[in-house]
């Protein structure tokens, strides 16, 4: 399942889950997709390459389009034999569309490579696991020459009426301009229009809806979006969007949701799960988003990448509000500067917000948590980034996780600072002083008068390790610097959001020193154990968080 809901009536779809062909270090293996090699018993260490391949009967010829929802982490796609797509970044869907492909057999091949380097500027050894394989759902499609790209839904208030601009991108596979009628329906509004369609077209509607009701984390209203094009009067593509009406904006130093300001409760979530790896099944999704509401929790940053859209398609449904960040995690600034380095994170920027950009959930987009936002080197790369997130997204507020106590100098770029603190546990100090010396600093230091978010604090704990000295480590101390944190943070009314580091252990490389702080090769700041079993912390969090009236 590619998505919770079905994108298309006319389009013709078939989703390529299931067993693919696997070969690595010369051996041939049968593997399930979506899903890592890790989980293979020869490939538990394996950073390295492996060749996917799989026959698909196509019983109508015509254009064929695949779509790869990730793959990790950088990829070559073969259709019989002729190469039609590259891709960097596991975390970031990429398609490839093949034209006049004739009825019968044809061979797909995907080469995966999981090796760190210089060609990998994002994935490098570091404080969460890159894992090998293609470990998100793939489709194929039939596709018309002239077909729907995307379609983005951007909802208003005018004169206290709910509106909506819907733009939808249309593509052309012929060599001749087509004309197409275009029609979208949404909740009962019909809205259509003629347009002819050379390489690249947009069809632009803009429409008030009084029927509609907002989308919120209480209530989130859900409505399709559904656009179809015609062609001498046939049906001819179409594609299904789930929307939602809602505004998110940032006044002083807080976040408006549909003019009434939130407090973000959450957690930060790897995709990683103990036998899945990042290869999260939906019903793990489930899980966690059920453990976390069972938390109290209204909020979860994806750290530190674009998360699989079957999670966010859950969020939309929930109610539970999401900052998504490019992916990026502790690049120094000698990282920053692999030559790749621009051209990965800006490729990932484009691609998580076109394919993001309609799911309500979503309020606010980050960047390069803890980078070189010291520097000025960094600080240009930082300014870029932010540039190019609002070149294409006016209606959310961006922030960028920051490390750089004190000497941070990017923290007049966003419209919202926010910053990673680890009292009580990599700083044995006083929360509160600490607290205040931080939030008085980013005042006068570029954050002044904006919202401001804890992104990151926490503490380690071995599962199931009870200790009665509560020492680091225990369950019991983790809980405490917890308490502790959140007593400070939840009560201070200049912070408008906390997201607890972490909610569930995660793998770490065991390359680049990781081990030595980390024991199990694991991240242990879960408030759960990767196998999703509850530390004496989420009690904690569950009646901190319960206690704070949203
Ligand atoms: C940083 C980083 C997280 C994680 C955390 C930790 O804040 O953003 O990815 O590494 O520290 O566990 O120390």
């Amino acid at each position: 399942m590619i998505r919770l809901f079905d994108r298309h009536c006319v389009r013709e779809v078939r989703e390529l889950d299931g067993m693919w062909s696997f070969r690595a270090c010369g051996k041939e293996y049968s593997l399930p997709v979506p899903s890592c090699w890790e989980q293979h018993p020869d490939f538990v260490n394996y950073r390295g390459k492996g060749t996917y391949t799989k026959n698909v009967y196509i019983t109508r010829s015509g254009n064929v389009r695949l779509e790869f929802k990730g793959v990790s982490h950088t990829v070559d796609v073969y259709f019989d034999g002729e190469k039609i797509a590259h891709h960097y970044n596991a975390f970031t869907p990429f398609s490839a569309v093949v034209r006049d492909v004739p009825n019968g057999e044809h061979e797909i091949k995907v080469e995966v490579d999981n090796t760190f380097g210089e060609h990998s500027a994002l994935h490098i050894p570091n404080d969460y696991y890159t894992y090998g394989g293609i470990t998100r759902p793939v489709a194929m499609e039939n596709i018309a020459d002239v077909y729907i790209k995307s379609v983005h839904f951007t909802p208003y208030m005018k004169s206290g009426k709910w509106n909506a601009k819907i733009e939808v991108n249309i593509a052309n596979l012929s060599d001749n301009s087509i004309n197409v009628s275009v029609k979208s329906t949404l909740a009962d509004v019909e809205m259509s229009g003629e347009i002819s369609v050379g390489e690249n077209a947009t069809a632009v509607f803009e429409r008030e809806f009084d029927t509609v009701k907002a989308w919120s984390n209480a209530e989130p209203n859900l409505y399709m979006l559904n656009t179809v094009l015609s062609v001498n009067g046939a049906e001819t593509d179409d594609l299904l969007e789930r929307v939602g009406f809602r505004t998110v904006e940032v006044r002083d130093t807080k976040i408006y949701l549909n003019g009434e300001p939130i407090y973000l409760k959450g957690f930060n979530r790897h995709e990683d799960y103990a036998v899945d790896g990042c290869a999260v099944s939906l019903q793990h999704m489930v899980q966690d988003l059920d453990l976390m509401r069972d938390m109290n929790a209204n909020a979860v940053r994806t750290c530190h990448y674009p998360n699989d859209e079957r999670f966010l398609d859950l969020c939309d449904e929930r109610g539970m509000l999401v900052w998504e960040e490019n992916h990026a995690r502790g690049l120094l600034l000698e990282d920053m500067q692999n030559p790749n380095f621009e051209r990965q994170c800006e490729d990932c920027i484009e691609e998580m917000i076109d394919n993001h950009y309609n799911h309500p959930s979503i309020v606010i987009w980050g960047i390069l948590n803890e980078c070189a936002s010291e520097t000025e080197a960094g600080r240009r790369m930082y300014k870029k980034q932010y540039e190019q997130i609002k070149s294409m997204d006016l209606t959310r507020p961006t922030t960028s996780a920051t490390c750089r106590h004190f000497t941070d100098i990017c923290l007049d770029l966003p419209d919202v600072v926010s910053f990673n603190m680890y009292s009580g546990w990599y700083q044995d100090c006083p929360i509160d002083e600490r607290n205040n010396q931080e939030i008085e600093w980013i005042q006068k230091s570029g954050g002044d008068n904006k919202p401001i978010i804890v992104s990151e604090l926490g503490a380690a704990a071995i599962y199931g390790y009870r200790d009665r000295t509560r020492c680091k480590w225990s369950e019991e101390r983790q809980a405490d610097i917890i308490r502790k944190n959140l007593e400070v943070y939840m009560n201070d009314s200049r912070i408008t959001g906390v997201f607890i580091w972490q909610l569930a252990d995660c793998r770490v490389t065991e390359e680049g020193e990781w081990f030595a702080t980390r024991a199990r090769c694991h991240n242990n700041k879960g408030v759960l154990d990767e196998y999703r079993r509850p530390k004496t912390a989420y009690d904690t969090v569950k009646e901190m968080f319960g206690k704070y009236e949203e």
